[in-house]
């Protein structure tokens, strides 16, 4: 045999802001390692711990690789035949028996690719099943910038060397997409001075030059103040406002009532600090402001972006280098054709529900009921609100179906399991994220382990048991093709050029907007947007209070943001058999509480009780908890149980961070 050590591109599918370039060592058909592909410029050379440790998660002794079924109430071990006969045969009743929508499909992001979307247009040609609407995510900045700017383009992180300022929002980068790190250092070496506003300190706040501390969910007002102060200054940049804007007059009108004192009560924040803040980014252009999705996770989060948005559009920052207000990046509509892969056409029934509203959508949805939940790519018994609510309803399901590695939570509650290919061992397409615009092929560099499938493989195998003939059998290269074919008819990119390297999208402006030609129905910057009027929302950004108010029984904020070292729920399985959260705390509350650092304590909310193990942290402020979210609820973890099941109406968001709680010395 001879020497077969090669290096294949590919790419990392977690829904991480990064989408790493990936460069995979396979030596005799086993891969030895993997390192960042330069050739994408944003994300270099080095991967983040997560993406290294693809290699464990791939081979770990925990990895499904054969199908489950539940027997007597217990999952065993079945073989593929047995496991697929019994969905199909469930599937096959149930489109007799009922409308096809009685399944309901819950995937997430699990798995960037697109060629993930292929179930969409299997259950389309399946007849049409009940479908998620509303995010767990993005979903409320998203409107925002729809209303404000006609859709989200977010500016290259390279672009912050072109900044004179910048304004991390409630975004922790060195956590959760790292690759925007090395910039911001280098723009600061450059001058750039840099401001953080998150309620907790983070990885990230360690770099700032100022670190503003809001109570949860009042950016809002903080907005609306900088704009009030920016205004008193003669700071606004009229010339923009007058030649790219739409309703200026009337955002005034609601900035107005927002005078720096009236925002320090309701931030929390010093109002000197806020003069300050609206000073320095009135009178340090370019200024960009970088928001995050934890901003957003409030059920007055949309109307929080688009009052920072505004920031940007009164001061002549939006359209210029170094400045914007990046939030998502939705640039590629042009270059990829969605429709070979969704199909939506071929449903014939219709029906959603929302997928921030999980449990109630189960518990309430009729004619015809739920009978059959699809899960893929989702662990929503950890990672939707309110779990013990969401794992009633799923008890209450006939059957449930879930496709992973690993036996998660969700997968724990299923009928069948069935064990999926790593990302490492398939073909697929991930399509720029919001850091950059390079579209990346994910080469497979190996082959599954024994006893796995790929979810095209599985979907082919129900088509043909179903005679589902408009899902053809076909590889996943060739309806990668397919929906790629944009890029290949207007830009002579094939799928042979695709494999090879990082492709940076063509006709996307480097600096958003610089054509100053919004998106907008108007064309241009809408302070006032008739179309959130029209869709039932403000239609200028305005202030309202969350629903949260902390009391004397439950004092505290309760914040959940993304753990550094796991995607979600994904990388927990490398932490080991004990999940039990760690909940951190300031020390004089501990004192006063008389619980000791390390000791167990009970967290509590008006959803549900969990046990934690306390954390001193002296940097917290005394209002205010924090628990990363993502801990296994099988292994004592379970962090949802303490979140109701709150929406952002904009996005149908899942307003996380929208709770507040106890903590408890357990008593023995
Ligand atoms: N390591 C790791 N990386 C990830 C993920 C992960 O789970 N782990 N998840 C990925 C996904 S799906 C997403 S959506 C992104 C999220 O990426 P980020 O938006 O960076 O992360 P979050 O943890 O949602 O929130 C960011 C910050 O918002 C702060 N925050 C919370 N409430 C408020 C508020 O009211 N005002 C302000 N100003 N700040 C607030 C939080 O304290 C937190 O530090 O990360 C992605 N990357
Ligand atoms: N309290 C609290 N809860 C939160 C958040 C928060 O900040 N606080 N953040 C929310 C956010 S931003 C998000 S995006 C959601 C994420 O919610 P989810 O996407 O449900 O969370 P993950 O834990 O990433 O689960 C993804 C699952 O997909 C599996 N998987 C990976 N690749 C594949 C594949 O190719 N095929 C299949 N079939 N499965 C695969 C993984 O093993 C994992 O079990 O969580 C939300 N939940
Ligand atoms: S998780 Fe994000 S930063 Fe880490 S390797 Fe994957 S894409 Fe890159
Ligand atoms: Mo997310």
């Amino acid at each position: 045999m001879g020497e077969t050590r090669k290096t294949i591109k590919t790419t990392c599918t977690l829904d991480c802001w990064d989408s790493c370039s990936m460069l995979a060592e396979v030596e005799n058909g086993e891969l030895i390692s993997l390192k960042g592909d330069p050739r994408n410029p944003v994300t270099g050379a080095a991967l983040c711990e997560k993406g290294y440790n693809h290699l464990k998660m791939r081979t770990h002794s925990e990895r499904l690789t054969t199908p489950l079924i539940r027997k007597e109430g217990v999952l065993v071990e079945s073989s593929w035949d047995e496991a697929l006969d019994l969905v199909a045969s469930k599937l096959d009743t149930l489109r007799k028996d009922y409308p096809a929508t009685a399944l309901m499909h819950i995937t997430s992001a699990g798995n960037t690719g697109i060629i993930k979307r292929l179930d969409q247009r299997f259950f389309n040609a399946f007849g049409g099943v009940t479908t998620a609407v509303g995010s767990l995510c993005a979903g409320a900045g998203n409107e925002a910038q729809r209303f404000d700017f006609g859709r989200c383009l977010h500016h290259e992180p390279t672009d912050l060397m072109n900044s004179r300022m910048i304004i991390l929002w409630g975004r922790n980068p060195v956590a959760t997409g790292q690759h925007m790190v090395p910039w911001i250092k280098k723009a600061k070496e450059k001058g750039a001075y840099l401001v953080v506003i998150d309620p907790l300190h983070t990885e990230t706040t360690r770099l700032a030059d100022l670190h503003l501390m809001p109570r949860p969910g009042t950016d809002g007002a903080l907005a609306l103040a900088i704009a009030n102060i920016i205004d008193n200054e003669g700071l606004l940049d009229m010339e923009f406002i007058k030649n790219n804007t739409l309703g200026f007059d009337e955002f005034r009108k609601i900035y107005d009532g927002f005078d720096p004192g009236r925002a320090s009560q309701i931030t929390g924040i010093d109002e000197d600090q806020i003069i300050d803040l609206a000073k320095a980014y009135g009178t340090n252009k370019p200024a960009s402001i970088i928001l995050g999705f934890g901003i957003q996770r409030y059920s007055n989060g949309g109307d929080t972006v688009r009052a920072i948005d505004a920031l940007g559009a009164i001061t002549g920052n939006i359209g210029r280098k170094g400045g914007g207000v990046s939030y998502n990046n939705h640039v590629t509509d042009h270059v990829f054709n969605k429709a070979p892969l969704t199909a939506p056409q071929l449903a014939v029934h219709k029906r959603t529900y929302k997928i921030a509203r999980l449990a109630e959508e189960i518990n309430t949805l009729n004619d015809p009921p739920i009978r059959f939940i699809y899960t893929a790519r989702a662990n929503p018994i950890t990672q939707n609100m309110d779990t013990e609510k969401v794992v009633k309803a799923f008890e209450s399901v006939d059957f449930k179906l879930t496709l992973d590695m690993f036996l998660t939570d969700t997968a724990k509650l299923s009928d069948v399991v069935l064990p999926v290919n790593h990302f490492l061992e398939e073909d697929n397409i991930v399509m720029p994220p919001s850091n950059h615009s390079y579209i990346n092929y994910c080469n497979k560099t190996v082959e599954p382990p024994r006893g796995v499938k790929s979810e095209l493989e599985i979907l082919n195998e129900l088509a043909v048991r179903l005679a589902i003939a408009e899902f053809p059998i076909k590889t996943a290269e060739e309806w990668l093709e397919e929906a790629m074919l944009p890029l290949k008819v207007k830009y002579g990119i094939d799928i042979e050029i695709l494999k090879e390297a990082p492709f940076k999208v063509p006709e996307v402006l480097d600096i958003p907007w610089s054509d100053k030609s919004f998106h907008t129905p108007s064309g241009k910057y809408e302070f006032y947007s008739h179309t959130a009027k029209k869709e039932g929302f403000s239609p200028i950004a305005e202030y309202r209070e969350i629903t949260a108010k902390r009391s004397e029984e439950y004092p505290f904020y309760l914040l959940t943001p993304h753990l550094r070292g796991s995607l979600h729920s994904q990388q927990y399985v490398l932490m080991g058999e004990d999940h039990t959260p760690t909940v951190y705390m300031n020390d004089s509350n501990a004192q006063r509480l008389g619980i000791e650092d390390k000791e167990l304590v009970h967290v509590s909310t008006e959803k549900g009780k969990i046990e934690a193990r306390l954390s001193i942290d002296t940097n917290i402020p005394e209002d205010r908890v924090k628990i990363y979210e993502g801990w296994w609820l099988q292994r004592n973890g379970g962090i949802n149980r303490l979140v109701p099941e709150v929406i952002c109406q904009m996005g149908l968001l899942a307003a996380y961070y929208e709770v507040v709680c106890k903590v408890e010395k357990i008593r023995v």
